[in-house]
Formats: C-alpha cells, structure tokens, sequence
C-alpha cells in the first residue's frame, strides 16, 4: 500500500508524500505500512525464521524469544561515522563530526538510491513517550529490514495509535533506514536536526538503525527540546520508594554500557528489603524532562522496551532484568548452550556450544558473546516496571546523578552546591570507554552528561541550555556524581556496587529531605563514612580513604583539564561555567588537606 491506510486528504498528506518520494529513490517491491498487530508482528517473525534473521530459542526456557546474529562487523554504534547537518558547523560544534546538509542528502541518497529493490519498504509510525502525554514526540522510519520493525516494536509505542497521533499534530520526525550491503565502507548514521531527519545506511545494529532510539529520542530531540524548552538525556529513571511508602524519582546519567540497566532495576540489599525499601524502575537509557507549573522537573521514559547489554547481567548483578527476559525476547549476538538457550559471559549458570558468531565454542577464540551483545524486551515484562512510567504527566525527578568509571581519583559520591555547580559537574564527566561503541575499550574520554555521542548540536549551548533551568519560581533537583567504579591500589574495585548502591541512593534522598549528613569540600558535598549506611559492608582502610575523600593535587591537575577543555569550545562556552571551574580550583588551591 503507497499511502497511510484511510488517510485521503487527510493531515497525513505530508507523510504520505515522503513515503512516495522516498519509493521513487529506493525502489522497493513492495511498500507495508506497519500497524503494531500481533498478526503483523507473526508474520514477520516467520518471514524471519524462515531466512535465518531470526533463531528460535528453546521454548521450553525461553518461549516466543530469538537469537539474531548480526553482520560480525556491524556490532556497535559507529561514533565516527555519525554526522549531525546544520546550516552552521558551528551550531553542531566540535562535539559532532558535520557535513553541510546538502551535502549530507547528497551523500546518502546516492546510497539509498536504488537499495531497496526486491525488498519490502516497511514504514513504522511510533510515539517516543506515552500515547496521551504532551511530553512524548512521534515519528516515521521508513525500513528495509524487518528485524527493526520487530525491534521498534519492543522499544517504542509503534502502530495505528501513533498514526493517529501524527495525523492530529500534523508533525512527526523523518528517518529513512536502509541495511544497504551492510558494508562498513557504505555506512552513514546522518541526523538533520533543522529539518527533523534521519538517514541511516549500511548498518543494522540497534543504535544505529533503531531511528526511534539514539537518532531521534537524543540527537534529534535534543534540538527540539532546547527551543521547545525542555531537556532530553542520556538518563536512567528510578522510583526510590522509603519505607513510608514515599517515591522520590532519581534521573541519572552514566554512558554506555556502565550499569544504567542495573541501577534502574536494583533489589535493594536484604535489610533494607525487610525494612519496606523498593525501588521502581521508570526507564533505563533515556529520560525527557520539562519543568511543570509547580517548577519541578518531570520525567517521561520516552521508550517502551530495553536494549540492554547482555554481558554481565546475571542472578547477582540484575535479578529483575533476568526475569524479564525468560520470553518474548529478542537477543543479538550473545552464545547459545548445547540445548539453544541464550549464554553470555557472567551469566553464572550453563555453558555455551556456540559463539555470537555461531562457530562451536573454543575458549580460545574470544568469549562466547559479543561483548556488545543486547537484548530487546519489552518494559512491560520488568517485575520493578512502575506504573508511573505510563502516567502522560511524567514522574517529579528530586535527584539528578551523574557517573563515570573512573578507576581512580573520583570518590564514591559527591553532591554539587547548587544548579550552576551541578551543569559543571556533568559537563566535566569523565569515562573509560566501553564496547557500546566500536573503537578502543578503557581509554578515560570527557563524556559530558554521557551525551558525547548523542548531543545533537553544540556542547557549549547546551550547557548554556541547562543553565538556562534555573529561572525564577524552578524548584530544580539536587545534583550528584557517581562512581561505582574506583579501583584500589591491587586493581580491584573498592566499592561492591549492583543492589549496595541503594546506600548511596538513600543518602542522596535524605540529602534532598535535609536529613543526612556531609562535608563541605571544594569539589562538593562529601558525606562522612557514618553519613553513609555502611551495615553488612566491610571495607577496607584504603576503600574509605578512597571512597570517601579526594586528593587535593590530583584534584587541582583534574580542574585543569575541565578548564582546557571548557576552553576547546571556544568563547560560546557559557561564562558562568568557566567561572565555576576557576572558584573550584581557587577553593582547591587555598585549601591545605
Ligand atoms: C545504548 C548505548 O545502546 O548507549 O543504550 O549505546
Ligand atoms: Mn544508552
């Protein structure tokens, strides 16, 4: 069918043209307009199990779940090859590779040019964000591959619900995706934010060619939300309910691949389970918040489902994400057992037969799952899933957390001293880098608020952006930095970490009801060791004095290189963040620790 079901003259006019255009480049046989049905998403399934896309699991384990094993060299996101097109380089700042936009359309429609002959064009109309909430933004991607379809199944609210949307608001984002040949060499992710468009060729690899996911809900929603006046992230949502039955809602920020999954789906240690703690799992990669009429933020999980890195998730790291995922899911390039059922790497039960290739298992040749190894379910499947991540009003956020790995320096929490301190606090984030990316894994890189990758335009104006919230009449969140991550001096991490967090969770609450304890530092707020509940976890002399302190020198050499690298992006970085840097390390200086 070339046009959206039932729409003559209609609002749809507009998608049912670039549908058209985008056929006359593409050349597809055939043309699906996908409504999110059960029956459509049967027959794609048997579509793909018949050509080898999709591998039944085993259904006694894992009923109605998949094992999908991509292209061996199209695993990851491919940082360099993603292009943010403005009118200005400037304005995509030197946080994004650029191309001018006539060149960026030039480039790929060469590549689209033709690459859908003899294939199905699947256009998937999707609501990024609850169906009814004035938070939550539509779009169309245009596919040639049915694993997306069946993927932006999962993660977004696909279908008719959202066609009925777009044909209310008359607006929607454009992404045009094509797997091309899935040559490396022919791979583009290109965003063009002034015009609310996506292409994506030659690859199928979840953040790059689920367009819904990083492409819209961050890159291209990060524009919109800066000139619509909200704030789209790199952020998990918790629910952090205390034994009075009161939830306070925590957005936090770590980048790829650095334990968001499992913060948002933490099992509180066992006393604190008796003692009535719970926490609620919102969303866990991306969070959009705009200040209500009460001047507090409030947060919708603009997806539906989890793309969760498989690798490490296990009985003891993530309880909850193992219980979602026993059906209806769909895996990519973990290992399978001898009786098909999905394996990775610190899984803790079973051993594989095969490898995320599909070569018999040889401990010798690599692990058995692609470290970058996911799975796609759907949020609904999560036993902490909380209620409020359906409510069209979004969640109030009391705490925003910020975290790296960082195997040295950075203490186990600090809390910044107001709003301005906070934004430096998140534009200085520094991480070791992880396999979410293709590239070399552990080298420490600047990841401002973990959106490095998915800031849609300049750096230094979405400071300024952040900077902007705090107006008169807002009642922002407090700020905090993170990291679960310190090494001591034998290379092990101090902190334990995974359900252990929740102690620092609790103090970051209390904080925020002015009920906890801290020091006043130039770096931050630092709690004191009995600030912090510490029942059941030994640590070390070393852990303390790590966990809980920071090194003055060091410290002094770290606000040198925020401010070096404040000063790459020239005199459109905000003043006040370049202020902020030299108090800190003027504090830092004066102080004699
Ligand atoms: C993700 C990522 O897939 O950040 O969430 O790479
Ligand atoms: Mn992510």
């Amino acid at each position: 069918m070339a046009v959206a079901p039932e729409s003559a003259g209609s609002r749809l006019d507009a998608l049912n043209q670039w549908v058209l255009e985008v056929a006359r480049l593409t050349r597809p046989e055939r043309i699906q307009w996908c409504d999110g049905s059960d029956s459509e998403f049967e027959a794609l399934v048997e579509r793909m199990e018949a050509d080898g896309t999709l591998l039944p699991l085993n259904p006694d384990t894992h009923p109605r779940s998949w094992l999908h094993r991509s292209h061996p060299e199209d695993v990851a996101r491919v940082e360099h090859l993603t292009f943010v097109c403005t009118s200005e380089r400037d304005d995509a700042g030197p946080n994004n590779h650029w191309m001018a936009p006539a060149d960026g359309h030039a480039r790929m429609d060469g590549l689209f040019d033709g690459c859908m002959r003899g294939r199905t064009m699947y256009v998937i109309p999707y609501c990024m964000g609850p169906i009814d909430s004035p938070l939550s933004r539509c779009g169309v991607e245009i596919t040639d591959s049915p694993y997306v379809v069946a993927n932006m199944r999962i993660m977004t609210r696909m279908g008719a619900a959202a066609l009925a949307r777009i044909e209310r608001e008359g607006s929607f984002v454009r992404g045009l995706h094509s797997v091309g040949e899935l040559d490396p060499d022919r791979r583009f992710i290109m965003h063009f934010p002034e015009e609310l468009t996506i292409k994506s060729f030659g690859s199928g690899y979840g953040g790059n060619a689920l367009l819904g996911k990083k492409c819209h809900a961050l890159r291209i929603a990060s524009h919109q939300a800066r000139t619509e006046g909200w704030l789209a992230e790199h952020m998990l949502i918790l629910g952090l309910e205390n034994p009075e039955g009161e939830t306070h809602y925590i957005a936090a920020a770590f980048p790829s691949a650095c334990g968001k999954t499992n913060l948002a789906m933490l099992i509180p240690p066992e006393g604190y389970r008796q003692d009535g703690w719970k926490v609620w799992t919102v969303g866990d990669d991306i969070c959009w918040m705009r200040p209500g009429s009460d001047g507090r933020l409030y947060a919708i999980n603009p997806e539906a489902g989890f793309f969760g890195v498989a690798p490490g998730t296990s009985m003891a790291s993530n309880p909850n994400a193992l219980a979602s995922i026993q059906r209806d899911t769909i895996f990519t390039n973990v290992g399978l057992t001898a009786d098909n059922q999905p394996w990775w790497e610190g899984l803790g039960v079973g051993e594989p037969a095969f490898d995320w290739r599909g070569n018999a298992y040889d401990c010798n040749a690599g692990p058995a799952a692609h470290p970058n190894s996911r799975f796609t379910v759907s949020a609904r499947q999560c036993p902490s899933y909380s209620a409020e991540a359906e409510n069209p009003a979004g969640v109030p956020i009391s705490a925003i957390v910020f975290g790296g790995r960082r195997a040295s320096l950075v203490p186990l929490v600090f809390e910044a001293r107001d709003w301005a301190h906070g934004v430096l606090v998140g534009a200085a984030m520094g991480s070791e880098t992880t396999a979410a990316a293709t590239g070399a894994v552990g080298v420490m890189r600047r990841d401002p608020m973990a959106m490095k990758p998915f800031c849609g335009y300049n750096f230094a104006d979405y400071f300024a952006h952040w900077l902007s919230f705090d107006s008169e009449g807002a009642r922002l969140p407090k700020i905090f930095h993170v990291n679960w991550f310190r090494k001591g001096d034998d290379g092990k991490f101090l902190w334990p970490g995974f359900g252990d967090n929740l102690r620092v969770l609790e103090w970051m609450i209390k904080r925020v009801e002015g009920r906890a304890g801290a020091v006043d530092t130039p770096i931050g707020a630092l709690p004191r060791v009995e600030d912090v509940n510490l029942d059941g976890v030994p640590l070390t002399a070393e852990a303390r004095d790590k966990l809980f302190g920071f090194d003055r020198q060091a410290w002094l050499a770290e606000l040198d290189g925020i401010g070096s690298y404040l000063d790459e992006y020239g005199p459109r970085m905000p003043a006040a963040l370049r202020s902020e840097q030299q108090r800190i390390a003027v504090a830092l200086a004066r102080t004699t620790a």
